[in-house]
C-alpha cells in the first residue's frame, strides 16, 4: 500500500467505488452503454455552457456526472435480504414500494424497492441507487401451484451473494467503514455478483417462464442475477433523445413521464434503448451446448426534477390521467404536446408557485437582506404575521428545489413493458399474493423509507434552520 493510500474507506467511498466499478464492468457487457455515457456527458456540457449556473440549480453538474441508477431483479424474500445486506454496506436504505403486478401497459409479476442514500449529504456526495425488483412466484394470476413450487425450489437452489460478501457487508454496516483490504475484496465481489453469468441457461425451464413473463424468465430461469440497466442522468433528456438517435441507436418510442415544457421539471422523465441481443450459451433438453441469444439488458437515461408533495402528487396522477382521456379521445397534436397543453392549463409555472401551493418540496435559506439584518418593514410584518406564504411574498426566504430521488410506477412499468417483445400472458381472475411496504419491511428487517416522508424531513429541518437563523418562530405552513 503506498503512503497516500487511507486505510479505510467509508460507507460512502464504498458507494462511490461501487458505482464506478459497476459502470466500468457494465460498459464492457453493453457497449452501448458507454455512447450513451458520451453522449449523456455531451449533453450536460451542452446544458451548462447554455444556461450557467441555473443548469446546476437541481444538482451540481459533478454530481449528474457520476449519477446512476441500476436495476436488478432477484427471486425471493431471502434474495431480497441479502441484497439489503450489501447495499446497506454501500449506505443505501431501501425507500418506495412499488407493485407493477397490475401495471399498465403490462404487468409484470414483481414487487420493488429502491436502494438509495437518505440524507442529503449522502446524496450530494455519491446518489448511487438501484431499482430492485423482486419475483412473486406466490401470484396465482401468473403462476400456477406446481410452477409456483418448482420456481422456489430452483430459486432457493442457487446462492446469489456469496458469504464472504456478506460477512463484509455486515462488518462495513457495523463499523461505517472497512479496512483497505477488506474494502477491496467487497468491492471485488459485489460488482462480480451483479456481472452476466456464462452459466448455460437451461432452454426448456427458460422457456417456459418466458411463455407467462420475459421478466419472470430473466429472474428464474437462470442461477444468477445482473444488472438489468445502468442509467446516467442527464439535464436536457429531449437534446439526449435527439442526439442518440443521430448516431443510429433506436430508442423506444416517447419520453416517459412528465412532458417537455417552459415550467419547473416535475419528477422524473426517463427514455431507453431496445434491449440488446447478448449470446448466451444454452443447455438443451438432451443435455447438449448451443449457442443463441437473449434480448434483457437495454440502456435507460434520465432527467430529474423537483420532488412532489402528496397533493402535488396527486395533482400529477390527475394529469396524467387527463393526458390518457385527451389522447384517447382523439385530440389534435402527437402525445408529448397534448401532455404539455395539459401541464399549461393546470401547472403551476414558477419553483415560487409551485411552493406556495404546498405542490413541492423547497429547501429555505434566509435571504441575503434579511440575514444582513436590514429586513424592510414589509419583511418585518411578515415575521410577525408567521406565514410561510407571507415569508414567501416578503422574500424573506429564498426557495432551492428538493430533487426527487426516487420512481415512478408507470414509467417503470413502461420501461419494462418497452423492452419485453412476448406480452406474456396472465390471469386476472385469480387472487394476488398480497405485498405492500410493510411486508417488504419484514423481508428486509428494516423500516422502507416512504420517499415523501424523507423529503417533508429534509424540507422541515431547513425552514426550522432558516428560522433559527432569523432568530424567529418557525412559520405555518
Ligand atoms: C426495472 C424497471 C424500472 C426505472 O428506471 O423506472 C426502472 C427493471 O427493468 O428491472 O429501472
Ligand atoms: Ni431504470
Amino acid at each position: 500500500m503506498t503512503a497516500t493510500h487511507r486505510s479505510t474507506l467509508s460507507t460512502t467511498e464504498l458507494r462511490a467505488a461501487f458505482a464506478r466499478r459497476l459502470s466500468a464492468l457494465y460498459g464492457t457487457e453493453v457497449p452501448a452503454y458507454t455512447t450513451l455515457v458520451d453522449v449523456s456527458t455531451e449533453v450536460n456540457e451542452r446544458v451548462l455552457r447554455r444556461k450557467g449556473a441555473e443548469a446546476e440549480r437541481l444538482g451540481t453538474i459533478e454530481r449528474v456526472t457520476a449519477e446512476r441508477h441500476g436495476a436488478i431483479r432477484v427471486g425471493s424474500p431471502a434474495e431480497m435480504a441479502q441484497v439489503a445486506r450489501v447495499f446497506g454496506a454501500l449506505g443505501m436504505h431501501p425507500c418506495g414500494f412499488y407493485d407493477l403486478r397490475d401495471a399498465a401497459p403490462q404487468p409484470v409479476p414483481v414487487v420493488s424497492t429502491a436502494f438509495r442514500p437518505l440524507d442529503r449529504s449522502e446524496l450530494a456526495a455519491n446518489p448511487f441507487r438501484v431499482f430492485t425488483s423482486m419475483l412473486v412466484p406466490e401470484d396465482r394470476r401468473f403462476f400456477g401451484a406446481d410452477l409456483e413450487s418448482r420456481l422456489r425450489r430452483s430459486l432457493a437452489a442457487r446462492r446469489l451473494f456469496p458469504d464472504e460478501l456478506l460477512v463484509l457487508a455486515d462488518r462495513a454496516i457495523e463499523y461505517g467503514e472497512l479496512g483497505a483490504e477488506d474494502a477491496e475484496r467487497l468491492l471485488g465481489l459485489a460488482t462480480a455478483a451483479f456481472a452476466l453469468s456464462p452459466e448455460p441457461v437451461d432452454r426448456a425451464w427458460y422457456g417456459e417462464l418466458e411463455r407467462i413473463s420475459a421478466v419472470a424468465a430473466d429472474i428464474g430461469g437462470v442461477t444468477s442475477t445482473h444488472v438489468n440497466h445502468l442509467t446516467p442522468r442527464v439535464l436536457d433528456i429531449d437534446d439526449l433523445y435527439a442526439s442518440m438517435q443521430e448516431r443510429g441507436i433506436e430508442m423506444i418510442d416517447r419520453i416517459q413521464g412528465p412532458p417537455r415544457w417552459e415550467g419547473p421539471d416535475l419528477l422524473l422523465r426517463q427514455t431507453s434503448f431496445r434491449a440488446l441481443s447478448e449470446p448466451r450459451t444454452f443447455r438443451e433438453p438432451d443435455g447438449t451446448l448451443s449457442q443463441g441469444a437473449l434480448r434483457v439488458r437495454f440502456g435507460e437515461v434520465e432527467a430529474r426534477g423537483i420532488a412532489l408533495t402528496a397533493e402535488g402528487r396527486t395533482l400529477y396522477d390527475r394529469l396524467v390521467n387527463e393526458v390518457d382521456r385527451r389522447q384517447a379521445a382523439g385530440s389534435a397534436g402527437a402525445g408529448e404536446d397534448v401532455a404539455a397543453v395539459v401541464w399549461r392549463e393546470n401547472v403551476p409555472a414558477s419553483e415560487l408557485e409551485l411552493c406556495r401551493q404546498g405542490l413541492a418540496f423547497f429547501t429555505y435559506t434566509p435571504s441575503a437582506a434579511v440575514a444582513d439584518r436590514t429586513a424592510g418593514d414589509r419583511q418585518r410584518s411578515a415575521i410577525d404575521e408567521g406565514s410561510l406564504a407571507g415569508w414567501l411574498d416578503a422574500g424573506l426566504v429564498e426557495i432551492a428545489p428538493v430533487v426527487y430521488e426516487d420512481f415512478l410506477p408507470r414509467s417503470a412499468a413502461g420501461i419494462f413493458a418497452s423492452n419485453l417483445s412476448d406480452r406474456g400472458s396472465m390471469d386476472a381472475d385469480q387472487g394476488g399474493a398480497e405485498r405492500d411496504l410493510g411486508w417488504m419491511s419484514e423481508v428486509l428487517d428494516t423500516q422502507v423509507a416512504v420517499p415523501e416522508d424523507v423529503y417533508a424531513v429534509q424540507s422541515r429541518a431547513s425552514l426550522e434552520a432558516a428560522a433559527a437563523a432569523l432568530g424567529v418562530p418557525v412559520p405555518s405552513a
